[in-house]
């Protein structure tokens, strides 16, 4: 019976040595700016790209450039944002989004977005492979800059 409730004590103490360093790392050791869940969506015209974005920052963090990390001519990768004006549904281009400091925004339909605009074969050529691959360029409070590569697999097409 002690030799069993001390390999429980030290069953219980290795637990929460490793619950400590799990912790730690998902936590405290996160990186500064993390991108998930991305996916792309063609209309033939052009390409929407979503995802989610985390500032882990103290400060805020801005998306202040997009581009294309595929070796294509006549392509370009803008910000935008979709808005209703009048009941109509229509989209600008923005030079950034920004987040606040240890927060979450998702870049979705509707909403702000990544659109690659090319002529249709181009666009064609972009997801053939089922992925498109850009460059995101972040600017924090403090000038830092992080650049990071995001690869979107399509999510099926859509026409207009
Ligand atoms: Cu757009």
């Amino acid at each position: 019976m002690r030799v069993m409730s001390r390999l429980m004590v030290f069953g219980v103490l290795s637990l929460a040595v490793i619950l400590s360093i799990l912790v730690y790392y998902y936590y405290w050791n996160r990186p500064p700016v993390e991108v998930k869940g991305a996916y792309a969506v063609s209309t033939g015209f052009s390409i929407g790209v979503f995802m989610d974005i985390r500032n882990n920052l103290d400060s805020t963090l801005c998306l202040v450039e997009v581009s294309l990390l595929e070796n294509v001519e006549g392509a370009r990768a803008e910000l935008h944002k979709s808005e209703q004006t009048n009941g109509r549904h229509v989209m600008r281009p923005v030079d950034r989004v920004c987040l606040d400091p240890k927060s979450s925004l998702g870049l979705k339909p509707g909403g702000y977005h990544v659109m690659v605009m090319a002529p249709p074969h181009i666009v064609q050529r972009i997801i053939e492979d089922g992925v498109v691959r850009l460059e995101l360029k972040f600017v924090s409070g403090e000038k830092r800059v992080f650049l990071i590569d995001v690869d979107a697999p399509l999510r099926g097409e859509s026409r207009g």
